[in-house]
């Protein structure tokens, strides 16, 4: 075990029970042209988090450490995306439309691949996910339960959408949660600023927030 410099106070960090997540690093999110684009905010705030977020899947390569990525995804024939779904959201372009990466959210399209410089590695999870959280109609608790994994460090994007609705999801699956605050970004800096205030409240309701560099320092 390694314990790791964090807030509300120090995470412990346990080696071979502990696997990555990083959420939704994909084209749609994070490159001019794709759905996060579509709705009229500015992607360079995501893209300044690719060389953070590029480190911290470093940190666990080099150690063989388990990592997962997820994709927000929809089948083509978006039996899987729910109506309400569609309809919302920028009135011009809806989930499954063509833009300029190919169909949004749409699994198998330019616009659904995980950006080139942080792009899986063979044997590395990739998990296409219908919802905004990881859990849902994935499988994946049961392939981390089979894993043995109980700590999931996590990362990408957007910090207040996807990636807090995933950690709330594990959490209630009693999962330990650890978010790394610079490899993660939001449309909205408040909006991160107040998720990451959420997750550590009330003695880490949600679980624990740190740096890179607190991960870093642990394992050097
Ligand atoms: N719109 C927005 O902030 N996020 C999403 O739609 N999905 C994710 O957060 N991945």
């Amino acid at each position: 075990m390694t314990t790791i410099a964090a807030r509300p106070y120090p995470y412990d960090f346990v080696p071979g029970h502990t696997a990555l997540v990083v959420i939704d690093m994909q084209r749609d999110f994070i490159e001019k042209g794709g759905f996060g684009d579509s709705l009229g905010n500015d992607v360079a705030r995501l893209e300044a988090i690719v060389p953070t977020t590029a480190r911290l899947i470093d940190l666990f390569r080099k150690r063989d450490w388990p990592i997962i990525h997820t994709r927000e995804a929809h089948k083509p024939d978006l039996s899987d995306c729910p109506p309400s779904k569609i309809r919302r959201g920028n009135p011009g372009l809806h989930i499954g439309e063509t833009g300029a990466m190919g169909r949004l959210l749409v699994a198998g399209e330019p616009g659904n691949q995980i950006v080139a410089d942080l792009a899986p590695l063979d044997g590395e999870i990739v998990v296409d996910k219908p919802g905004k959280g990881m859990f849902w109609a994935t499988g994946l608790h049961t392939r981390l339960a089979a894993m043995q994994i109980t700590h999931l460090v996590f990362a990408g994007v957007t910090t207040e959408v996807c990636v807090q609705t995933s950690m709330r999801e594990a959490n209630d699956r009693g999962y330990e949660c650890l978010l790394i605050e610079d490899a993660t970004e939001s449309y909205f800096p408040q909006f991160k600023a107040a998720t990451i205030e959420m997750i550590i409240a009330q003695g880490g309701i949600v679980g624990w927030v740190a740096p890179l560099s607190a991960l870093e320092a642990a394992f050097a």
